[in-house]
């Protein structure tokens, strides 16, 4: 029945909008026929009346403070966050003091990312759930600290049971305890680096980076989503540590190369997927260069504290059982694994506050120090974990088992502000060993290599790991050291090129044995049959970034331009990823492996991004110091 009948009575409230024109006369009509119509509500109509508008009133007050703060993170996430902001924020984000309990840390809701980021009042409906709003709020607080260049984390940080001391990027704290550095608030650094600012202004060969990027991120996407590495041939996975390693080292890459969406997606995993209460072995060494040191990079690069947070966890809390033993088949350890921890663990008690990380990684530096059994700076390649000696004496490489030892010695220094002289010594007096000891030159081409000594013996074996040195050389000269460390590294560059140029695919086998004689018609590069295959391993294209970087000779880039099309040529696996191959000799049949392995993300498509951009800020080398694993690592005290 329409219209309806009239209620009996009028114990409701009724509010009638009527379009009538008497009402849409003047003002006074209008007050007079409201004051009517109050006039003519019972007392109960007009106390609930009352009551509703005081409601009404506190509802509206609470609504506006939490739109505007909604409104804030999102304008500071957009701007600040997603607008390719610099890559080293004004204030390195605030380093914290650890959480009281680092399961407290852990134990926090994940956060739900926030999936579309624009201007404008925020969309409720795309809120995180209930639980995920204390990590939120942290994140939001930590944003809008970072937009406005404040010192330290907000008030909700501490009020979330988190709380944190800020620490200071002045040069002379550089070496100090992170304890007592944690006490500084943080000041901006002098000279900001810069993440590229849009992708439009990527390069021709920096947008093939992202292709191949996105080619082998695809790969893994589809077939090993979460899992360690992708297999691309039978499109599944293998499980090392069952951590979603590629997925961790390949985050600051993603970042840097300006891959949103697909950053945003493997965050979304991180903050959900990613646990260490697994009962799993992990390699020290490995977990602290990929996880550890991807982990906290991702945070510096994007100011998100949920990687700081996953980190943290991590290296408080044993994996599983939580018992340490050396590796099954020896009671050694490796002397470049236990050394090549000390910028993870360094800076994560930087972070923290908390001293013990460092401590128990520069014991191992002393100790390292201390040991009988070098030669001029050389290390032997293992230490027996029940004696703490060197064993194998005798025994002298750059490559596998040594190699990032060196590294490290330098980058720690340069990560501390250049104050640790013991470091510096240590790395000069082995750069000495290695031009007395294992430095020669092939034939035909007189190419400088860097051999091996066995008992006194020489060989003329060279890893391809080797070619970090190079790298590692000129980064040194950058930093002061002598002129002639810059001239070797371009030597061994050359070195390093041919062991790609002189192979039929174009790409460098594992090992390379370098002729000696005076013979006609022969390579330089000779391989052995076991030593073939490529693993699609970065330290040629890492070495080739800082060559570019520090002398700015184009040729460098042209180099690696030919090996990342030889990668595209002979690994790029059609249904998605990259595959290591068995044969760098047989351009017809290169056999691929059936494997990609996460630092073919995590360093080498980055070290090719990065060596194609001719933007010296871009992760510029006086504010940032790479990981062995490539992941950016401030410097304490930036020059
Ligand atoms: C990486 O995990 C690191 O670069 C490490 O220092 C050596 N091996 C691989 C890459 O080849």
């Amino acid at each position: 029945m329409y219209p309806p009948p009239a209620p009996a009575r009028r114990d409701f409230i009724s509010v009638t909008l009527s379009p009538g024109r008497s009402y849409d006369g003047g003002r006074g009509l209008r007050r007079r026929s409201c004051w009517r119509k109050w006039k003519q509500l019972s007392r109960l109509q007009r106390t609930v009346v009352l009551f509703l508008l005081v409601v009404l009133m506190l509802f509206g007050l609470l609504s506006y403070v939490h739109v505007a703060d909604e409104w804030a993170a999102v304008d500071s996430r957009s701007a600040a966050a997603w607008q390719m902001r610099p890559a080293n924020p004004p204030v390195l984000p605030a380093p914290q003091k650890a959480a009281e309990t680092p399961e407290a840390v852990a134990g926090l809701s994940p956060q739900k990312p926030q999936r579309h980021f624009r201007r404008g009042p925020p969309n409720l409906q795309i809120r995180a759930p209930e639980g995920d709003s204390q990590e939120r709020r942290q994140d939001q607080a930590q944003r809008r600290a970072e937009v406005v260049g404040e010192a330290g984390w907000g008030a909700e940080a501490q009020r979330d049971g988190l709380s944190w001391r800020g620490a200071g990027t002045k040069p002379q704290q550089g070496t100090e305890p992170p304890g007592k550095k944690a006490e500084f608030p943080p000041r901006p650094s002098p000279k900001a680096a810069r993440i590229q600012p849009n992708p439009a202004s990527q390069n021709a060969r920096q947008k093939a980076v992202v292709d191949a990027f996105l080619h082998a991120w695809a790969g893994y996407r589809k077939f090993a989503w979460g899992h360690d590495e992708l297999k691309p041939l039978t499109r599944s996975f293998s499980e090392w540590f069952g951590l979603g390693l590629t997925l961790i080292d390949a985050l600051d890459t993603m970042w840097i190369l300006g891959l949103k969406k697909e950053f945003q997606e493997a965050r979304n995993w991180v903050s959900k997927r990613l646990l260490f209460q697994k009962d799993v072995d992990v390699n020290l060494f490995e977990s602290t260069i990929r996880i550890l040191g991807g982990l906290l990079s991702a945070f510096h690069l994007s100011g998100d504290v949920l990687f700081l947070k996953k980190a943290i966890p991590y290296s408080d809390v044993n994996i599983g059982t939580g018992v340490a033993h050396p590796p099954r088949w020896t009671s050694d350890s490796t002397v470049a694994e236990v050394t090549s921890i000390q910028l993870e663990f360094r800076e994560l008690s930087r972070l923290t506050g908390d001293k013990k990380f460092q401590e128990a990684a520069e014991e191992v530096t002393r100790r390292v120090h201390g040991l009988h059994g070098k030669l001029d700076g050389l290390v032997p390649m293992f230490i027996n974990t029940n004696s703490g000696s060197f064993t194998h004496l005798g025994v002298f490489t750059l490559g596998a088992r040594a190699d990032s030892y060196y590294e490290y010695l330098l980058k720690q220094w340069i990560q501390g502000g250049k104050k640790e002289r013991q470091l510096l010594e240590d790395y000069l007096e082995a750069v000495d060993g290695i031009r007395k000891h294992l430095l020669a030159r092939s034939e035909p081409r007189k190419l400088t290599f860097v051999g091996e000594l066995n008992h006194g013996r020489f060989s003329a074996k060279m890893d391809h790991l080797v070619c970090f040195l190079p790298g590692t050389l000129a980064l040194g000269a950058h930093h002061g050291l002598p002129a002639e460390h810059m001239e070797l590294a371009q030597a061994l560059m050359d070195t390093c090129y041919q062991m790609y140029r002189q192979m039929e695919t174009g790409l460098s086998p594992e090992i390379a044995h370098f002729n000696l004689h005076r013979t006609k018609a022969v390579k330089d590069v000779q391989v052995k049959a076991a030593d073939r295959h490529n693993l699609l391993r970065p330290e040629t294209v890492e070495s080739l970034f800082y060559l570019h970087r520090l002398t700015g000779d184009r040729k460098y880039q042209d180099w690696g331009w030919e090996i990342l099309r030889s990668f595209n040529t002979y690994t790029r696996v059609p249904s998605g990823g990259y595959s290591s191959i068995s044969n760098v000799q047989d351009p017809r049949h290169p056999q691929p492996r059936d494997k990609m392995e996460s630092f073919f993300l995590g360093e080498t498509l980055k070290y090719l991004y990065l060596l194609f951009s001719d933007d010296p800020d871009l992760l510029s080398l006086d504010t940032y110091v790479f990981n062995t694993e490539a992941h950016p690592l401030p410097i304490w005290a930036p020059s």
